[in-house]
């Protein structure tokens, strides 16, 4: 009956109920009676713990649910906020108490839905089991001096929630509410509790989802955007999205209209009436309440709504009865966007070009990276993500592959530290590891959507599908390399066979979203001498278009610096490799590489001679192009690892105009201020110089990024 739900929130705004502490609170019940019999010689002091009631005082908790359901409420929401073994824990209760805490919370709201039907048998209402966020973080740490270090791990939380929900299905609530979450990894790993119990029980029930976001539209503790926070949660069939508590509604508008512009299901809010006064109570009365509500409604933001701390049925009843005439949000089409997120969205958009992936939190990638990792200075590591970054990464990949390493540990350990530095959160994460055990510990320590680095068929079908899913389950998109039972692709039909076998295979089989799937059809070394690599960089390409004529929705990326292995130590020839390669390989189709950001050529900069041998080399259009290579590559020798277009200082010999569009496309600052004042001593007006070479320049960067 409850699926019903996913039609009627589309007809009609679902009414939430509103406060259940506010209205315990007016009960003035004191220990003792929060107590009763049972607890009487409970070691802990028990009267903040409200959910006891529902075992002893379950008249007054189910006399609660039935004054919401009088004033209007569709769905009431069980008094077992903390009712898990982590909550047990914390009062210092036995674990096992929380099966009678949950069956007695939807015996209470069971018992007021069944008297509301007596007296009404026209109304239909609903009982959500209210999971609450516990009192552990998963995101952030909770010691100053250790910034990796975390009360819980991932696992921990996912058993905890699975006991919760375990007994609030099998108690018969209609559906689930994990609600105020403030740590989207911790919201997360309800949700894979809540699949993996679905899954095992062959039980599925509606699940609503709402975090509370703080006055700057971010979640309360672990500071993800709205859209980033959307991107985390988005693969999990919901019900709707939502937020709660907070600051309450005035402050919540702009965040709730985020909302509506990113997500594609349902909404729903029930914000607090208000902030708290200096005596602990909420001001904002239930008509003033439902004003706010009501602009939200029209604006067609709404599918259920309600009240969080502060309201009362008289809020309930005011809310209900303003939007009664107002139709719901209409979802739109689903957005089949390739959604990414750290503490920020990284949307890729059909207009988005190109996605640099930073490689140098690479310990196999980098030789300094390696070493910080190796001799244990993980803060310092914390640095090369942050210059990614810095230098355009818009996804840092990280890898650990180490003979000599815990990958599991390391991994771990780098993603918590970064997790808390403000530039390199912000960004997704691609894990990148060969060992399974790796990549789960990397997606049980982002609160982002991450991208999984890499599977593929290379044992089987069936190893590769029970991956895929678990993978889909804890809502990443994957990196799938083109590489079967035979091993690894190398030419161009072989490349787009196995990846339209893969990509049946996901999309039918495990239901994977085309958009989540970034294939690789393996970037291979060219000019090893070897003849047979000599179309390695033309295969790829060819495959990329191949595979985007038969893959309908999908990305492609590959690990660009592999194709100039050749030339270790040139980075000049490098540098033109890598430019030169993306620029027809992005022409084919390719969306994404793993790039040393920040040592990217500008393709237009190459010098035309030394382009005209890269590209014979790439393109393979000529036998000896290879030995041709190595010889001007010899002129280059010594170029040393700077920038090319940086160091190279013959810019500097053209007119000052020149210099200032050079300067700013290449993002020079160092002689900025002589060259500013040279301009501005040849101009009659002083906006001359902006007006003039700098709009320009800006016209060639704009130019450049599109
Ligand atoms: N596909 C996918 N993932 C990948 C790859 C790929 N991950 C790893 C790799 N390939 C991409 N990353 C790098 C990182 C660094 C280098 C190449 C690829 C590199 N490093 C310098 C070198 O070896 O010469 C090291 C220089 C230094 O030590 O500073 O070139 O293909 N899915």
């Amino acid at each position: 009956m409850s699926n019903d739900l996913f039609h009627l929130v589309r007809e009609r705004i679902h009414i939430l109920d509103g406060a259940m502490g506010t209205m315990i609170q007016r009960l003035k019940l004191d220990e003792a009676a929060v107590r009763g019999e049972r607890f009487a010689n409970h070691h802990k002091d028990l009267v903040r713990f409200s959910d006891l009631l529902c075992i002893t005082r379950p008249d007054a908790i189910s006399d609660i649910h039935y004054a919401y359901l009088e004033s209007g409420a569709d769905i009431v929401e069980t008094n077992s906020f903390g009712a898990s073994p982590i909550g047990m824990a914390e009062m210092e209760l036995p674990e096992e108490l929380t099966r009678d805490l949950n069956y007695a919370a939807v015996d209470c709201a069971r018992k007021a839905v069944d008297r509301m039907r007596k007296k009404d048998p026209s109304r239909r209402c609903y009982v959500a089991g209210s999971i609450g966020p516990t009192t552990k973080q998963l995101a952030i740490s909770t010691k100053v001096e250790d910034a990796a270090n975390r009360d819980v791990d991932f696992l921990e939380m996912v058993a905890s929630y699975k006991v919760q929900v375990a007994q609030l299905v099998e108690a018969g609530a209609d559906l689930l509410l994990p609600e105020t979450a403030i740590d989207t990894l911790n919201l997360k790993s309800c949700l894979v509790a809540i699949a993996e119990y679905f899954n095992e029980s062959k039980r599925r029930i509606p699940v609503m989802v709402s975090a509370t976001f703080g006055t700057g539209g971010r979640t309360f503790v672990s500071a993800q955007t709205v859209e980033a926070f959307w991107n985390s949660v988005s693969h999990f069939p919901m019900l709707s999205v939502g937020m709660n508590c907070a600051m309450g509604p005035d402050i919540m508008r702009p965040h709730i209209e985020e909302l509506a512009k990113v997500t594609d299901v349902p909404i729903s809010c029930h914000p607090n009436a208000g902030l708290p006064n200096s005596f602990g109570e909420y001001d904002l009365t239930p008509s003033r309440m439902a004003d706010y509500i009501e602009d939200f409604a029209r604006n067609g933001w709404l599918n259920i709504v309600g009240g969080c701390c502060g309201s009362t049925p008289d809020h309930i009843r005011a809310i209900s009865e303003r939007i009664r005439d107002i139709p719901p949000r209409v979802p739109p089409e689903p957005i089949v966007w390739t959604r990414l997120s750290g503490q920020e969205a990284t949307t890729l958009r059909p207009e988005t070009r190109f996605t640099m992936v930073g490689e140098r939190t690479n310990v196999t990638g980098s030789k300094a990276f390696a070493n910080l990792i190796r001799n244990d200075k993980f803060e310092e590591a914390v640095e090369v993500a942050r210059q990614q970054v810095q230098n355009g990464a818009t996804i840092i990949d990280i890898n650990m592959d180490d003979a000599l390493l815990d990958g599991v540990e390391a991994m771990t350990r780098y993603l918590r530290l970064i997790a808390g530095d403000s530039i390199v959160a912000a960004v997704p994460v691609m894990i990148d590891s060969s060992k399974w055990d790796v990549l789960l510990a990397g997606l049980q320590n982002v609160q982002g959507k991450a991208i999984v680095n890499s599977i593929s068929l290379k044992d089987g079908q069936e190893e590769f599908l029970r991956k895929a899913s678990i993978i889909r389950r804890y809502g990443a998109a994957v990196v799938v390399m083109a590489f079967d039972e035979k091993g690894q692709a190398t030419e161009t039909l072989e490349k787009a066979r196995i990846c339209k076998r893969a990509y049946d295979l996901l999309v039918n089989e495990v239901a994977f979203p085309p958009q989540d799937i970034i294939f690789d059809p393996n970037i291979l070394t060219v000019a090893t001498g070897i003849e047979e690599h000599d179309n390695y960089a033309v295969n790829f390409i060819e495959a990329c278009r191949l595979i985007k004529q038969q893959c309908p929705g999908v990305k492609i990326s590959g690990g660009v610096s592999n194709i100039s292995f050749s030339f270790r130590g040139n980075e000049v020839v490098r540098e033109a490799m890598h430019s030169a390669f993306l620029y027809h390989a992005i022409q084919a189709g390719m969306d994404m590489g793993i790039v040393n950001a920040g040592q990217l050529a500008v393709y237009e900069d190459i010098p035309k001679e030394l382009l005209e041998h890269v590209e014979d080399v790439l393109l393979n259009r000529r036998s000896d192009s290879t030995e041709r290579m190595l010889n001007l590559a010899e002129t280059f020798k010594g170029s040393g690892t700077k920038k090319a277009s940086g160091e190279n200082l013959e810019w500097r010999e053209k007119p000052v105009y020149d210099r200032l569009k050079h300067a700013l496309i290449h993002g020079i600052d160092k002689f900025i201020e002589s060259d500013t004042e040279e301009a501005r001593v040849g101009c009659t007006r002083c906006l001359e110089v902006i007006e003039g070479p700098l709009m320009s320049a800006m016209g060639v960067v704009g130019d450049l990024f599109a």
